[in-house]
């Protein structure tokens, strides 16, 4: 199963295309969207979220709430583009300056200059509206049909907001199902009511400073079975597959499973989880400071999954920079900025989690529809429960 998206932040929409999705998947469109609603909010969010109101498309591959086997297209709109439709018109528009917006001042922490060398644009708007994290609005959606078919073997996505800077969430052992009650319910999605309060002061004060703030995110999945992912090559691992997927998200700096960097630190009897059994619930592990991966293979514990995001780097305390046509220094005034979008990152890392998983799954128990799948992962449950 693949997928690729395509569009630009103010252009007209965001399209993705899945391939590989079985036959027969059943999709809940409210849940669906509820899923891209859950990406636009969180408290630090900037104006631009209160122009869009997203929903999922679906243009090909789904008859009558249930998928055929042919890939699924996929459109997000862009509420905003009414507002960018001639400077980002695909036609020619006319050679004047002011209203095609160009961008010539790069913006540290973005792409921008990386990607105007690299491309060869001398608008850095050609890169910027690509490298947007509006794309990950589409990703949601692909990880929420993902995430939905995983829901049908019983598997449960949860996430959590850990720190946002200097703030830090006390730690907890819920399980998915309250952790995702208690963190809906909270502007910056952490489980501690007194956190959330000095969350939202910390980044409204961050905000007033003209500045912005990042943060750390946990990812939890409940219910996989034993042996997703491969220890047999360097590409088939999971766990790294996970990492990579993590990583690729804008803004993240870094990923751990488990206790991640921790490892580093502590003895090896203080990390590694003893392995028990009991008769029914067959084997587990004593403790889960590994996340649920041993050899790049889920071990039948929740897979435990954290992503660092840096803060967004577009800030209205200006930093300094080159303009790239008089090569001469400036600093920059921003029009329009999120201060904190940690929160929304925490949803999307769930999705991009639950599209890893999800293709792990079917290389394992592929097939081409739901009841070949199920034959096959019951037909190996049996056999590990054998074993
Ligand atoms: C983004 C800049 C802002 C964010 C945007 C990501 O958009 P604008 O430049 O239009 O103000 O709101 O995020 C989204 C649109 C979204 O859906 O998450 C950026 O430069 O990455």
């Amino acid at each position: 199963i693949r997928y690729l998206t395509a569009g630009e932040t103010h252009g007209p929409q965001l399209t993705a295309i899945i391939e590989g999705l079985p036959s027969n998947l059943t999709l809940d469109f409210e849940a669906l969207n509820f899923q891209l609603q859950r990406r636009q909010k969180g408290h630090g969010r900037g104006r631009r979220m209160q122009i869009e109101k997203d929903t999922a498309r679906i243009v090909g591959g789904v008859r009558h709430g249930v998928t055929t086997g042919a890939p699924v297209a996929i459109v997000v709109e862009n509420k905003d583009w009414a507002s960018w439709d001639q400077i980002m018109n695909v036609e020619p528009i006319e050679d004047n300056d002011e209203a095609k917006r160009r961008v010539h001042r790069p913006r540290p922490g973005h792409a921008d200059l990386n990607g105007g060398l690299k491309y060869n644009l001398k608008d850095l708007r050609n890169v910027l509206e690509r490298s947007s994290a509006r794309e990950t609005a589409v990703r949601v959606a692909c990880g929420a049909i993902a995430r939905q078919f995983l829901e049908a073997f019983g598997v449960k996505i949860g996430g959590q907001v850990i720190r946002i800077g200097e703030i830090e969430a006390p730690a907890n052992q819920l399980s998915v199902d309250e952790l995702n009650e208690r963190t809906e319910a909270s502007s910056v999605r952490v489980v501690d009511p007194e956190t959330e309060q000095k969350m939202e002061a910390y980044i409204d004060q961050i905000k007033k400073e003209g500045d912005s703030v990042g943060g750390v995110v946990e990812c939890v999945v409940e219910g996989l079975p034993v042996g997703l992912g491969s220890y047999v090559q360097y590409d088939r691992k999971l766990d790294g597959r996970i990492a990579q997927a993590v990583m690729s998200i804008n803004a993240f700096k870094g990923v751990e499973i488990g206790i991640g960097f921790e490892a580093g630190v502590l003895r090896g009897s203080q990390v590694h989880d003893e392995i028990m059994h009991e008769n029914g619930r067959g084997f587990y592990r004593a403790s889960n400071r590994l996340g649920g991966f041993e050899g790049g293979m889920t071990n039948g514990m929740p897979v435990v999954v954290r992503g660092v995001m840096k803060p967004i780097p577009t800030l209205y305390k200006p930093l300094r920079s080159v303009d790239i046509d008089t090569k001469e220094p400036f600093t920059a005034q921003v029009e329009r900025s999120d201060a904190c979008a940690v929160p929304a990152a925490s949803v999307v890392m769930e999705h991009v989690v639950a599209w890893e998983i999800a293709k792990a799954f079917l290389e394992k128990f592929g097939g081409d529809s739901m009841d070949e799948i199920r034959a096959n992962y019951n037909n190996y449950l049996a056999q590990v429960e054998k074993y």
